[in-house]
C-alpha cells in the first residue's frame, strides 16, 4: 500500500520534521517536536518575563518618589493675595471634618455647575451645623482649556480656606490627580467626586453615615474602654465605595454599547486582578477616613482609569473595611472614557497583577 505523503503546509523546518515522522521514526520525531515546542514556549515566556520586569523596574524608578516622600513642599497659590501657601499633607493631623477632592481635566464647561452645587450644599450644611468644617480641593490635571480660570474664580469667591486648586502642570491621569488631592487634604473624611456632577453631592451623607457606624464599631472592638467623645473618625480605617450596580439593568439599555462592553468586560478582569468584594469599582464617588486614605494613597501606583481597582486590591491587603453604597447617578455628556482607554486599562491591570505578585511593587505600612 502506498504510504500517504504528509501534507506540506508549514515552513521548511516543519516539513522536514513531518517527513521524519513518515519515515517510521515516529518516536524520536515526536520527541524532537515536543522538545522544539518546549524551547520555543520557554523562550517566549522568558522574553515576556524580562519585558515585564524591565517595564516594572522603569515604572518603579520613575514613580518611587511618589511613595511616602511625597512633595511636602508643594505650594498653593492664593489668587486673591497672590501669596504662596504651604500645602498640607496627609501625614499631618486633620484640620477639618470633610475634604472633597475633584479631579478636573478640561472641565471648563462641566465644572462650574457641579462646583456651585457642591458649594451650596457645603455652605448650607455649615450654616446649620457650626461644628461642620469642609474644604474642596480641585486638582487641575494639565487642562488646556479654561478649567484653571473657572477654579480660581471659585477660590476668589469662597476663599482659599474653603476651596483650593492644585495644578499638576501636565496631564497625568485621573488616578494621579486624585492621589495628589488626597495627599494634600486636611479632612477627617475624604471624598473623591467627579467634576461633571454625575453624582448628587448630598449622597455623601449616605457614605458618611455608614462609615461612621462602621468606624464606631471598629473603634469599640479595638478599644472597648474608649468613650465616643475621644473617638476621632479619621483615625479608624474605613472606605466607602459609591456604586451604580443597582442601576446596571437600566444603564445597559440606555448607555452606549462600548460603555457596556467596558463595564461587563471589566467585571471579569477586575475579578481576576483584585478579587471580589465590590461590584462597581469605577464609580467616581468614594469616601475614605484619613487613616485609610493615608495608607491607600501612599501605596497606589496606577495613574489613570484603573486606580480604583488597585484601591480595592489594597483595601483587601490592608484589611480596610469596604462598604459598597448605592448612589444616584446621571450620565453627563462629555465623558473622556473612550475605546482608546481600553488597552490602557488592560495594560494597567496586567502591570498591577505582575507588580504585586512578583513583589516589584512594594507595600508600605504608612
Ligand atoms: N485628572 C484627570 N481627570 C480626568 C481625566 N479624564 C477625566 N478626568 C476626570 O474624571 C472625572 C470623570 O470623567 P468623565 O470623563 O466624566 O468619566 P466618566 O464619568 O467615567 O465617563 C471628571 O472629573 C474628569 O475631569 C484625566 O485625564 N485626568
Ligand atoms: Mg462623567
Amino acid at each position: 500500500m502506498l504510504e500517504e505523503e504528509p501534507r506540506k503546509t508549514g515552513p521548511k523546518w516543519f516539513n522536514h520534521k513531518v517527513k521524519s515522522l513518515s519515515k517510521g521514526d515516529l518516536d524520536s520525531g515526536e520527541h524532537q517536536m515536543e522538545f522544539l515546542l518546549t524551547v520555543v514556549e520557554l523562550g517566549v515566556t522568558l522574553i515576556l518575563i524580562v519585558f515585564s520586569v524591565v517595564v516594572l523596574e522603569a515604572w518603579r524608578r520613575r514613580h518611587s518618589s511618589n511613595v511616602s516622600v511625597e512633595s511636602v513642599t508643594t505650594i498653593l497659590e492664593d489668587p486673591t493675595s497672590l501669596k504662596q501657601v504651604r500645602c498640607p499633607h496627609i501625614s499631618d493631623p486633620a484640620e477639618m471634618y470633610l475634604s472633597l477632592i475633584v479631579p478636573a481635566f478640561n472641565e471648563e464647561q462641566r465644572l462650574p455647575a457641579a462646583l456651585q452645587e457642591i458649594m451650596d450644599y457645603l455652605q448650607g450644611r455649615a450654616s446649620r451645623d457650626k461644628s461642620f468644617s469642609y474644604e474642596v480641593v480641585i486638582v487641575d490635571d494639565g487642562s488646556v482649556d479654561g478649567t484653571k480660570r473657572v477654579a480660581f474664580d471659585f477660590v476668589r469667591k469662597y476663599t482659599l480656606d474653603n476651596i483650593r486648586l492644585i495644578p499638576l502642570g501636565k496631564n497625568q491621569g485621573k488616578g494621579e490627580a486624585i492621589r495628589k488631592g488626597m495627599m494634600h487634604s486636611r479632612g477627617e473624611l475624604l471624598l473623591m467626586l467627579d467634576a461633571d456632577g454625575a453624582t448628587k453631592v448630598t449622597d455623601l451623607e449616605k457614605l458618611e453615615n455608614q462609615i461612621l457606624a462602621v468606624a464606631r464599631e471598629e473603634n469599640s472592638i479595638r478599644d472597648p474602654t474608649s468613650k465616643l467623645v475621644d473617638f476621632r473618625i479619621g483615625d479608624v480605617q474605613v472606605s466607602a465605595f459609591g456604586s451604580r450596580a443597582h442601576l446596571e439593568e437600566k444603564a445597559i439599555a440606555t448607555r452606549k454599547w462600548y460603555r457596556n462592553f467596558l463595564m461587563k468586560g471589566f467585571h471579569l478582569v477586575v475579578l481576576l486582578a483584585a478579587g471580589s468584594g465590590i461590584r462597581d469599582t469605577q464609580c467616581g464617588f468614594k469616601m475614605f477616613t484619613r487613616a485609610a486614605a493615608r495608607r491607600l494613597f501612599t501605596n497606589i501606583h496606577l495613574k489613570r482609569w484603573c486606580f480604583d481597582v488597585e484601591l480595592v486590591f489594597l483595601c483587601k491587603r490592608f484589611n480596610i473595611p469596604m462598604l459598597e453604597i448605592s448612589v444616584k447617578w446621571s450620565e453627563i455628556p462629555g465623558s473622556k472614557v473612550s475605546m482608546l482607554s481600553i488597552p490602557n486599562m488592560l495594560w494597567e491591570l496586567a502591570l498591577m497583577s505582575v507588580g504585586y505578585r512578583t513583589g516589584m511593587w512594594k507595600i508600605h505600612q504608612a
